[in-house]
């Protein structure tokens, strides 16, 4: 298998587990250090637990995701436990992901894995079912803000996982806002906030959860994901980029990587078919990769080229 590394951390193989809730509970967790998953990464974590929005919260269909979980968790000292946990169970790295209401919330919960076993921290600048929808990664003085708080609280390597961009300005903005700041890696994209999906037959809502509204996911956001990370990928060629959006399949990864991705997430898919997915996709990846006879993933990793 192809190995990769970001923020100098080591991965088996490009593929990993996205923060799904089906990456919450210690259960779970301890069934993905079993997994083909190259990485072990929690689910956002807040300063106190929270139960989440009422089901139901998560819709499948047959091309995408629906969710508005509502930053449902124990907070974020129960996670401090898991990883010790888990830490002597795989030698796999662990990343923890950090949601806050403010500046001072992502602070402290930031110290405190700082000094814990994981190897690097993905702070949630994206969930788009709190605050009314309210996203930090839209707002480029906040994000300025927050990583300018959290650089110097440790040695571990700090990444932002970012919201969609639709709107490419922004998206530059962002991007030389990164580049001015000690950021290790950059998880693009989260779902894609503000969806709907109705129920025509009952006129109503299909989820009970956000009055209907949630994050779209899956299949259908796959060619914003590709857009973004292929913009970060030239924006800020120095930092790691970490692709996730609508991967289900060895030819998707191998589509990020190629649009500049070192690292891909898989979150979907992986809640549509549980951990068996992380060899499958491996599998399919390798084929690929073997097949064009190539050796690492400096290869081909960002080398797409434009039509001819
Ligand atoms: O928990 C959620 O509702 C949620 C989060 Br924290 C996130 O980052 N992205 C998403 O689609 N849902």
């Amino acid at each position: 298998m192809l190995n990769t590394s970001v923020a100098g951390i080591n991965f088996k193989s490009c593929v990993m587990n996205a923060a799904v809730p089906k990456a919450l509970d210690l259960e779970s967790l301890k069934v993905l250090t079993n997994s083909q998953s190259s990485a072990v990464l929690i689910k956002s974590c807040t300063v106190d637990a929270r139960p989440g929005n009422e089901e139901p919260r998560y819709i499948e269909e047959a091309n995408l995701t629906l969710n508005s979980i509502g930053l449902a968790n124990f907070g974020y000292k129960v996670y401090l436990d898991y990883v010790k946990e888990l830490s002597e169970l795989t030698d796999k790295p662990l990343f923890i992901s950090v949601s806050g209401f403010n500046v001072d919330e992502y602070v402290e919960i930031v110290k405190a894995f700082q000094a814990s076993d994981v190897a690097l921290i993905e702070l949630n600048l994206s969930c788009p079912n709190v605050n009314y929808g309210v996203v930090m990664g839209y707002d480029v003085q906040l994000i300025k803000e927050l990583l300018t708080a959290v650089s110097g609280l440790g040695e571990k390597p700090i990444g932002v996982k970012l919201p969609p961009y639709l709107n490419v300005n922004l998206q530059k903005e962002v991007a030389d806002c990164l580049n001015q700041t000690e950021v290790d890696f950059i998880t693009t994209i989260n779902t894609l906030g503000g969806g709907l999906l109705i129920d025509a037959e009952k006129e109503m809502v299909k989820m009970k959860a956000g009055n209907g509204f949630g994050g779209v996911a899956g299949d259908a956001v796959k060619p914003i994901a590709l857009g973004n990370v292929r913009r970060f990928f030239q924006w800020c060629p120095q930092i790691p980029i970490i692709g996730v959006g609508g991967i289900s399949s060895g030819v998707d990864v191998f589509e990020f990587i190629l649009a500049g991705a070192s690292l891909v997430q898989i979150g979907s898919c992986f809640m549509r078919e549980d951990i068996d997915c992380f060899q499958r996709i491996n599998q399919e990846f390798q084929q690929i990769v073997d097949q064009k006879g190539y050796r690492s993933l400096d290869d081909f990793k960002g080398k797409l080229q434009l039509y001819s």
